[in-house]
C-alpha cells in the first residue's frame, strides 16, 4: 500500500506521526490550503512533524547560559534538514512509482505572487492546515500546531503529490492539547495574535479556530530580532533590542523601517550559529533566531508548561557587547549596564521613536 509505504519512509527519516489529505479534504479553506497550488495535478498532500528536544526548550527559555542561543539556532536548522531529506527522499520514491510529487519548502518561503506578500506572508501551502486536516495535530490558541506529547514545539513537513492517497481524520477534540490557558498570549513581547479574538477556518467540512494575527510585522520585529524586550520589561527574548511597545499598526509600521536599519548595524550575534539567509528575500537578509516564544512554552500538559512560563518570565534581559557576544542580566542591572553604553551604541538597540512620530 502506497500509504503504508510513505509512513515508514517518513518515521524512518526522524517523523513522528503522518497523516493525508485529498483535495477533497483540504477544500473550501482559504487559499493557503489549496494543495492544487504547488502542484497543479495534485490528488493528495502528506502531512508529519518533528519535535524539539525538551531540554533544551528549558535551557533555552531559561536563556541558562549564552552560547544556547546558537545551540537552539542549529538544533532549529538540523530539524528543517531532517523534515527536508525525509519529505524529499518520498517525492523522490513517489516519481520512481511513476507519480508527479514536491515537496514543501518547510519555512520563510511565501507566494511571492501575491501584491504585498512581505506584510502578509501567504504560504504556497499552509502545513498548519494540512497537519490539523489530517489529524496530525491540532490548532493552539496561538495558532501553532501541537500534540498532548509535544505541545507545538514541533516543526512540520509536507509532500503534495498526484497519487491519490486514503485521507485520515482531523483529531477530535478529546485529543486536543489546548485548554485555551492563553498562556502563550503573556510571553509574545509584542502581542503578534490577540488574546480573546479568534479566526475560524473551514477545511473539507471541518471548522478550526486559532486566535486572530493583530499584526504579523509584530512578529517579524520580534521574532526577526530588532526587538527583544517584552512590554511588561521584566523578560526578554534572545534579542538586545528593547524598543518601547507599539500602541497600533502606525507605531509598528515606523518601528519597522527604524529598528531594522538600526538592527542591521549592530554586529551579528556572536556564538556557535551564524544564522541563515531565507530564498524569499533573495538571499539578502540573515536571520538570527531570537524567539519562538509562544511555539516554545507549551508543553502540551498544563503543569509542564507553567514550569516553561515560570523559568522564561524569570531567564533575565539579554544585552549586546560590542564584539557582538550577549551577556544576560536580571532586568534592573541590564536596564544599569544598558544605560551606561555610549548614546551611539544605545541607539542601536532603542530610539525614542514615539516621541517623534507625535511631532
Ligand atoms: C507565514 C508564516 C509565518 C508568519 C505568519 C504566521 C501566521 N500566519 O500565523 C510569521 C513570520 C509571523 C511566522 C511566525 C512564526 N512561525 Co511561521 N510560518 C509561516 C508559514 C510560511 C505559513 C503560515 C500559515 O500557515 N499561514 C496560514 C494561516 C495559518 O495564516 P493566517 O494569517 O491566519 O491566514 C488567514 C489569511 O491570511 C488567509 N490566508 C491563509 N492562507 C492564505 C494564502 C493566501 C495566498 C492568501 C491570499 C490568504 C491566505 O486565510 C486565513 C484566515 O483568515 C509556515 C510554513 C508553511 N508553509 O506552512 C511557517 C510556520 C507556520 N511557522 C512556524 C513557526 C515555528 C513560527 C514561529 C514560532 C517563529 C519561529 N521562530 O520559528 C512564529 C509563530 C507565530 C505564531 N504564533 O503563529 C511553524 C509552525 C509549527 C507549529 N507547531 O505550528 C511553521 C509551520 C513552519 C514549519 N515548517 O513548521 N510564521
Ligand atoms: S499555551 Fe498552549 S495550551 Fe495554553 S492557550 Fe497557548 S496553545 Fe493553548
Ligand atoms: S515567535 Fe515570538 S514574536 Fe513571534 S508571535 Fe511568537 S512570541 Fe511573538
Amino acid at each position: 500500500m502506497l500509504e503504508q509505504e510513505i509512513k515508514s519512509m517518513l518515521l524512518e527519516g526522524g517523523a513522528i506521526k503522518v497523516g493525508f489529505a485529498t483535495k477533497e479534504t483540504m477544500a473550501g479553506g482559504p487559499p493557503g490550503a489549496d494543495i492544487t497550488y504547488l502542484l497543479p495535478e495534485a490528488q493528495s498532500a502528506i502531512s508529519f512533524y518533528v519535535p524539539f528536544d525538551k531540554e533544551m526548550i528549558l535551557k533555552y527559555l531559561g536563556k541558562e547560559d549564552p552560547s544556547i542561543r546558537g545551540i537552539h539556532e542549529e538544533e532549529n536548522l538540523e530539524i528543517h534538514y531532517i523534515i527536508w531529506r525525509a519529505a524529499q527522499r518520498v517525492k523522490h520514491w513517489l516519481i520512481e512509482q511513476g507519480y508527479k510529487a514536491i515537496s514543501v519548502i518547510p519555512n520563510n518561503h511565501y507566494r511571492t505572487d501575491i501584491p504585498g506578500w512581505q506584510v502578509t506572508l501567504p504560504p504556497e501551502l499552509s502545513l498548519r492546515y494540512l497537519a490539523v486536516r489530517t489529524g496530525v495535530a491540532s490548532f493552539g490558541w496561538s495558532g501553532n500546531v501541537g500534540t498532548k506529547e509535544y505541545g507545538t514545539a514541533i516543526i512540520l513537513g509536507g509532500i503534495v503529490t498526484d497519487a491519490k492517497l486514503e485521507p485520515t481524520d482531523p483529531l477530535p477534540d478529546s485529543e486536543s492539547f489546548c485548554d485555551e490557558c492563553k498562556i502563550c498570549t503573556k510571553v509574545c513581547a509584542y502581542q503578534m495574535f490577540s488574546p480573546t479574538e479568534e479566526t475560524t477556518v473551514t477545511i473539507g467540512g471541518n471548522t478550526f479556530n486559532y486566535s486572530k494575527r493583530m499584526n504579523k510585522m509584530r512578529c517579524f520585529l520580534t521574532c526577526g530580532g530588532s526587538n527583544g524586550l517584552h512590554r511588561s520589561g521584566k523578560f526578554s527574548t534572545w534579542s538586545p533590542g528593547r524598543y518601547d511597545y507599539p500602541e497600533n499598526d502606525k507605531e509598528v509600521s515606523r518601528l519597522m523601517s527604524l529598528a531594522m536599519t538600526s538592527q542591521k548595524k549592530r554586529p551579528p550575534i556572536k556564538d556557535c550559529s551564524s544564522g541563515y539567509q531565507p530564498a524569499s528575500y533573495g538571499g539578502n537578509s540573515n536571520i538570527q533566531l531570537t524567539c519562538a516564544n509562544c511555539q516554545l512554552i507549551c508543553a502540551g500538559n498544563p503543569k509542564e508548561t507553567a514550569q516553561r512560563y515560570k523559568t522564561l518570565v524569570n531567564s533575565g534581559c539579554v544585552i549586546q557587547s560590542e564584539d557582538g557576544s550577549l551577556e544576560v542580566f536580571p532586568p534592573n542591572k541590564a536596564k544599569e549596564v544598558f544605560e551606561s553604553m555610549p548614546i551611539k551604541t544605545q541607539r542601536l538597540y532603542y530610539k525614542d521613536y514615539k516621541t517623534k512620530m507625535k511631532k
